[in-house]
């Protein structure tokens, strides 16, 4: 029950494992790893997928001839543990070029130069049988007010969104772009900041059917936000295209814990969203089951694939525990006294118009339903109980 298979779409993006634990105060403290033994690793401890930035693969700057060997044996990997390509993104951070931007730099060579970068590492993904690209804009933002006209770098967004979409749909590509949102670090603010603020950008974009997100867990907790709502406003645009699930504690610095390393409970409430959230409680999304965290610079090797391992069991754990919640009679009868179902009835009934709304003023009394107790203490009670195995 708790061993991950390929059947729950467990996927790591190689520059999580392959973090070597750089910081902005302390060197590597581990040696790089192959890509060919992080398939092989994550395929023995029953992970279905392999993410990457293009850099991650290929270093900044490689020969076309190094670039394809690269290539090659990565496909070598696949095809022998059957690990699959969800998704491919792209570095647009690391490089100094990118330290104004890539999309949004104040130059346009840069630009222009961010934009060959992704539209060559987009065929890439396509080749490989990627669905879903992510952009995630780090150095997209600013540290002073005065440096960046945000309305024109937000035209510069859309203009290469707008360019991204049309080539996919020029190539007959089956992909469809995710944007990440973050609210700092690198940059000491970010723009599309939110999963709400990108939400709304998508909206203006020329083909918005193609563009959804990647919400991960620390990036909205970063910004005190409920991760789980969120994602549920994702889900409701249905522009929940992929996730980034990690740990974070609270309003700092970007921890990418492992996942439940961090705000236990609204992990709890995540998984129950994801795998229970549907109609008739049937999953409210199919993607990959995506981490994007950093096994901690204090493990060797032997903790990275603790801490990758820990990553899917925890998420299989919250999964069995959501259910058992779910099954509970007590939760049950709590939910009702809670009104949760209630909540699904339309305000007005069938064919009633605020006429009859507003004729039905005396009939209410305020004072009366003022003293309903909703009984949420006792529910969240229940669900702590059921997280923690004491039910
Ligand atoms: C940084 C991130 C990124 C993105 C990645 C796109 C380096 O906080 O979360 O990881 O996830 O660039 O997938
Ligand atoms: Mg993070
Ligand atoms: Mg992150
Ligand atoms: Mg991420």
């Amino acid at each position: 029950m708790v061993a991950p298979t390929p059947a729950d779409k467990f996927s790591f993006g190689l520059w999580t494992v392959g973090w070597q634990g750089r910081d902005p105060f302390g060197d590597a403290t581990r040696p790089e790893l192959d890509a060919v033994d992080a398939v092989h690793r994550l395929a023995e401890l029953g992970a279905y997928g392999l993410s990457f930035h293009d850099d991650d693969l290929i270093p900044f700057g490689a020969s076309a001839t190094e670039r394809d060997r690269r290539i090659e044996r990565l496909r070598t990997a696949l095809a022998e543990t059957g690990l699959v390509v969800p998704m491919v993104t792209t570095n647009l951070f690391t490089h100094p070029v990118f330290k104004d931007g890539g999309f949004t730099s104040n130059d346009r060579q840069v630009r222009r130069f961010a934009m060959r970068k992704v539209l060559r590492n987009v065929e890439l993904a396509a080749e490989l049988g990627a669905r879903t690209y992510v952009l995630w804009g780090g150095r997209e933002g600013a540290e002073y007010d005065s440096a960046k006209d945000v309305r024109a770098a937000l035209d510069r967004y859309r203009e290469s969104v707008d360019v991204l979409t049309g080539f996919v749909r020029d190539r007959g590509y089956d992909l469809r772009f995710a944007i990440e949102p973050k609210p700092n670090e690198p940059r000491g603010d970010i723009l599309l900041p939110t999963v709400g603020h990108a939400l709304a950008f998508i909206t203006t974009l020329a083909h918005p059917e193609l563009v959804g997100v990647n919400p991960e867990v620390g990036h909205e907790q970063m910004a005190g936000l409920n991760f789980a709502h969120g994602v549920a406003q994702a889900l409701w645009h249905g522009k929940l295209f992929h996730i980034d699930l990690n740990g974070q504690r609270g309003i700092k610095y970007d921890q990418d814990l492992v996942f439940g390393h961090g705000d236990l409970m609204n992990a709890f409430a995540l998984v129950d969203l994801l795998e229970n959230g549907g109609p008739d409680g049937a999953p409210a999304y199919d993607g990959p089951r995506h981490f994007d965290y950093k096994p901690s610079r204090t493990e060797d090797f032997a903790g990275v694939w603790d801490s990758a391992a820990a990553n899917m069991r925890t998420y299989l754990l919250l999964r069995e525990r959501a259910r058992a919640f779910r099954a509970d009679p007590d939760v049950r009868e709590a939910l009702a006294t809670a009104g949760v179902d209630e909540l699904r009835t339309p305000t007005l009934s069938a064919g009633e118009t605020y006429t009859d709304l507003l004729a039905d003023e005396a009939k209410f009394d305020a004072d009366r339903a003022g003293e309903r107790g909703y009984g949420f203490v006792r529910l969240n009670q229940l669900a702590l109980e059921h997280l923690i195995g004491a039910r």
